[in-house]
């Protein structure tokens, strides 16, 4: 079973994370984490603080020779911005320095900033922005390439790709594409999107919101490719796969809905027209064929060996630089909301974000199927499940 933990202010000193219950033997470079990390940090729409950092993971421990040992793995990313907050942001003040009075009173509509200032008794926001800023995915991504890293070598791949930026949509993949090119394509495109026509429409979209002080959210889908057949269970609710890839999607900072398959466009249909016909064939191990994918590769919670595909929908960011009306927290006196640097639309990147929290949902279903302590014994489980199924 992968755990992890992740720490770190958005303008501490680094990130870190710990990950457990990875097996031993499996290859791990930090050029693997960091390549991924490059990838968050791109995108039309990005602020200036992607200017100044170049996220890095260094590994610090749980990894020798370029293979994992099966103890902990500890990622740490040094945020280049730290030189800057090093006083904002001290663990100590120099000795016989009073507490400056709070700098950040006027809580952002849609952020944490009032909610989380209330629950943990912080006079300051910025006690609470700094953990509740979208930085904290850089570690989240860290994670998923160790995910993405344990899953290649079962040929599993993942890849993500914007769908709508500001109500701007891409128009729909007709099924010409693979799933290698649509992941190529994406990696291509400004903003992660396929269709290079509505690229140019987002692009200008964003344009506007920027020149407006405005911000724009969008939709983005997740797929994932080879998952065998049996991830996930039926059997208990917190099993059930299709329930943890929501909760982790959800999860992330910004988005506020979460589709599997044909998602709230199954709701409208028949059931005729909604359900996948289960045919003869050797389309998936076991002998059976599906013309379509509706369901989204889940059934009952557990993985049907089709692609899981989810769409994620993303909230435009809540730091607006034409600010809404607020409330002073330290007077109580009507405001507008603070101003903090920030980024005009990050989807492009929370598609990398939603494809580390993907690979992290199914490293774990993967590992509580054919867990092992070494990655050769998750082979041996791998293998002998694949040829049960192919016998039957
Ligand atoms: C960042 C995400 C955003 C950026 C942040 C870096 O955080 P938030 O969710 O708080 O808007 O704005 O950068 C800054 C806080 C800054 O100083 O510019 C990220 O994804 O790394």
């Amino acid at each position: 079973m992968i755990r992890y933990l992740t720490a770190g202010e958005s303008h501490g000193q680094a990130l870190t994370t710990i990950v457990e219950g990875l097996p031993a033997g499996l290859p791990l470079r930090e050029a693997d984490v960091s390549a991924e990390l490059a990838r968050r940090q791109m995108g039309y729409g990005r602020g200036g603080r992607m200017k100044i950092e170049r996220d890095r993971a260094q590994i610090t421990s749980g990894v020798r020779f370029g293979k994992t040992l099966g103890s902990p793995v500890t990622l740490v990313v040094q945020n280049l911005d730290w030189p800057n907050w090093q006083e904002v942001m001290a663990v100590e003040l120099p000795a016989g320095t009073p507490e400056p009075t709070p700098s950040l009173t006027r809580p952002r509509p849609g952020h944490a900033d009032l909610a989380g200032a209330l629950k943990y008794g912080h006079d300051d926001v910025r006690n609470v922005l700094e953990r509740a800023s979208a930085r904290e995915t850089t570690m989240r991504v860290a994670v998923g390439a160790i995910a993405k890293r344990l899953l290649a070598e079962f040929a599993i791949e993942i890849v993500g790709h914007v769908v709508e930026i500001g109500g701007v949509r891409a128009k729909g993949l007709t099924g010409d594409l693979t799933p290698a090119q649509i992941g190529a394509l994406a990696e291509e495109s400004p903003v992660r999107c396929v269709d290079p026509a509505a690229a140019e429409t987002m692009i200008q979209a964003i344009e506007r919101a920027k020149a407006k002080g405005d911000t724009l959210g969008g939709v983005f889908e997740i797929v994932a490719l080879g998952v065998p057949v049996g991830l996930g269970s039926y059997a208990h609710w917190d099993r059930r796969l299709d329930g943890r890839l929501a909760g982790a999607l959800m999860s992330i900072q910004a988005m506020k809905g979460v589709e599997i398959g044909l998602g709230f466009e199954a709701s409208r249909r028949h059931g005729s027209e909604v359900h996948d016909e289960i045919l003869p064939g050797s389309e998936t191990a076991g002998g059976y064929a599906r013309t379509t994918n509706n369901a989204g590769g889940l059934e009952g919670g557990v993985s049907n060996g089709q692609p899981i595909v989810a769409r994620v929908a993303m909230k435009p960011l809540s730091t607006l630089r034409a600010p809404l009306r607020s409330v002073d927290m330290a007077t109580k006196a009507a405001s507008e909301a603070g101003v903090e640097r920030s980024d005009v639309c990050s989807v492009p990147s929370a598609v990398v974000v939603g494809e580390a929290m993907v690979a992290i949902e199914l490293g774990r279903a993967f590992l509580e199927k054919f867990g092992g302590d070494s990655l050769a014994e998750i082979r041996r489980n791998h293998a002998g499940y694949l040829e049960w199924l192919r016998e039957r």
